[in-house]
């Protein structure tokens, strides 16, 4: 086995026996083989686009499948066996209608056929991703091609979230295929394969502001807005993950059921959408942090769960017949609710689950967090963000987001947070954000000292407000008097990070762990362009940040 696609990976240098998130050396291998088909169907799907052949099926196909393979998202090999079918017979269906209009042929990859008499486990070992270093590849241009894998991984995940909410942009489509069928080539320099990261970090850039545009278009602009972190009484579903249409979907269907819906993880956001809170009464409170306390916080839950997207975590026996899973995420044995023909998912088995099981009893103690101060909420009072700035009572501001995880180095984060002086303002993001959202900061001329400015994928929202701030400052954003304190875990965050490197952000703090996959040559490149660094003690980086 060799996976080396997250934070966590084994003692910092890759999983090889057993994934550290639970994923065995088999569902690895079928995971290598699908991306190894996505691989051989991604230069048929280009020569398609180049005879203006309709390719949006293979494109949304190939943007779920690569999903599929991220860090906590499916484990179950079954999913995989069928994912596997459905690209060869997409890229079959495209080369029959390319054979149409002109011969071509095909090289190994895009003719390659399983055998489904066999082992796909077996197949896969033989498809290991660590083969594409192999065969005279130096190491820093395998630790881009990885570091290019991992990426497009991140960004086509987006791209599904956007498509879900109607949003396409054929550009974004089809250098997810380009890049995958760049993987193989053994002809470029190191310079290309930086500058093809950097076009990843672009085009996950529009990828985000696609799920932007269908967020605010469907839900509106977020707006403050506080969030019970306590529970009333009666029957309830816990809905976690990142995926918001889902999450409407579960409000629709749940109507006038008695039943509460809360959300978990990287759904807390979602309160801050005025049409999602207006329309749903039973729509009422946040339960549990960050993915990594899942199997606390699922196990607790006296309701049914569904996870939307990544991270799943392997469950315990003593919830795993309550959770429910959705769309690219799996395990096998668990509860799966598949898509119907017009795209939607019928949740009366969620909803029976919860009205079987005892709900909450008592109400317990009102507490609440404030969310919603994604891009409209904060430029809507840029001019006392401004004005404070100019009259030093803000000296400056922290971008402190990013992914959570189990491992203790993160407390960095928290502790970071906790030593941030009186006069500088935190934004935060992602699902880092749960070692310290429910802290009391108070606020600075009016402006609260913590701003949740949403999911992971509103860094997009997050970069809006910088450029907004570095335009009426009229300087670039690197000199505003703002500093980039982030976490990272699964590719997601691979691709957010290039946006960020393609944007020409400089002077990021990144932890708790560099990426195992760059290279010390890499690593040296990046310092030196992006002066990118890993994350010391919060006494000295803060000290570094405030010069
Ligand atoms: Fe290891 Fe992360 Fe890969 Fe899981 S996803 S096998 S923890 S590197
Ligand atoms: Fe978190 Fe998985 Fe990355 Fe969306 S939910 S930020 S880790």
């Amino acid at each position: 086995m060799f996976c080396e696609q997250c934070e966590q990976t084994a003692s910092g240098n890759g999983c090889h026996q057993w994934g550290a998130c639970g994923k065995s050396p088999q569902v690895n291998a079928v995971q290598d083989l699908l991306v190894y088909c996505l691989r051989g169907l991604a230069p048929v799907v280009l020569q398609a686009k180049e005879l203006a052949i309709a390719t949006r099926d293979a494109d949304r196909f190939t943007c779920e499948s690569m999903f599929a393979t991220m860090t906590n998202v499916n484990f179950d090999p079954k999913r995989f066996t069928v994912y596997i079918k459905r690209a060869i017979a997409l890229r079959e269906e495209l080369k029959a209608q390319i054979q149409q209009t002109t011969n071509i042929t095909w090289s190994d990859i895009s003719n390659y056929e399983p055998d489904y008499t066999e082992s796909l486990v077996e197949q896969g070992f033989k498809y290991n991703l660590e083969l594409i270093g192999k065969s005279g590849t130096n190491v820093d241009i395998f630790s881009l091609k990885l570091t290019a894998l991992y990426g497009i991984k991140g960004a086509a995940s987006y791209t599904f979230h956007a498509y879900e909410l109607g949003q396409e942009d054929e550009a974004v489509y089809k250098y997810v295929q380009q890049v995958l069928a760049t993987i193989d080539r053994s002809d470029l320099s190191l310079e290309d394969w930086v500058n093809l990261n950097l076009e990843i970090g672009k085009v996950n850039l529009r990828a985000m502001e696609l799920i932007d545009a269908g967020h605010t278009s469907t839900y509106g602009h977020p707006v403050p807005t506080p969030v019970p972190l306590n529970h009333k009484p009666g029957k309830a579903i816990l809905v976690s993950g990142h995926d918001i249409k889902q999450l409407a979907a579960i409000l629709k269907q749940t109507v006038d059921k008695d039943i509460t819906v809360y959300t978990h993880g990287e759904l807390l956001p979602a309160h801050g959408y005025p049409k999602l809170k207006e329309q749903y009464s039973h729509f009422y409170g946040h339960f549990g942090t960050a993915w990594q306390n899942q199997t606390k916080d699922f196990a607790k839950f006296p309701g049914a769960v569904v996870v939307t997207t990544n991270c799943l975590m392997p469950p315990h026996e003593h919830y795993e017949d309550k959770l429910f899973t959705l769309g690219p995420v799996g395990y096998a044995g668990l509860n799966y609710l598949p898509a119907q023909e017009d795209g939607g998912i019928d949740f009366t088995p969620v909803i029976e689950k919860a009205q079987e099981l005892a709900g909450f009893t008592e109400e317990s103690k009102y507490k609440q967090v404030t969310t919603g101060f994604a891009r409209n909420a904060v430029l809507g009072v840029a001019d006392k963000v401004i004005d404070a700035v100019k009259q030093g009572k803000i000296r400056h501001f922290f971008l402190v987001g990013g992914c959570d995880g189990a491992k203790p180095d993160r407390n960095y984060y928290g502790e970071f947070v906790d030593k941030v002086p009186d006069d500088c303002v935190v934004l935060t993001l992602a699902c880092g954000k749960f070692r310290f959202f429910d802290k009391d900061m108070g606020n600075i001329a009016g402006i609260p000292r913590l701003l949740d400015v949403g999911q992971c994928n509103d860094a997009y929202s997050a970069i809006q407000i910088a450029i907004a701030l570095a335009n009426a400052f009229e300087v670039g954003v690197n000199e505003i008097p703002l500093s980039m304190i982030l976490s990272w875990y699964e590719q997601k965050a691979v691709a957010i990070l290039l946006t960020l490197l393609y944007l020409g952000i400089k002077d990021i703090r990144l932890g708790p762990t560099l990426p195992a996959f760059l290279s010390p040559n890499v690593l040296q490149l990046l310092s030196e362009k992006y002066n990118l660094q890993p994350i010391t003690t919060p006494d000295a980086d803060l000290a570094a940040c405030l010069g």
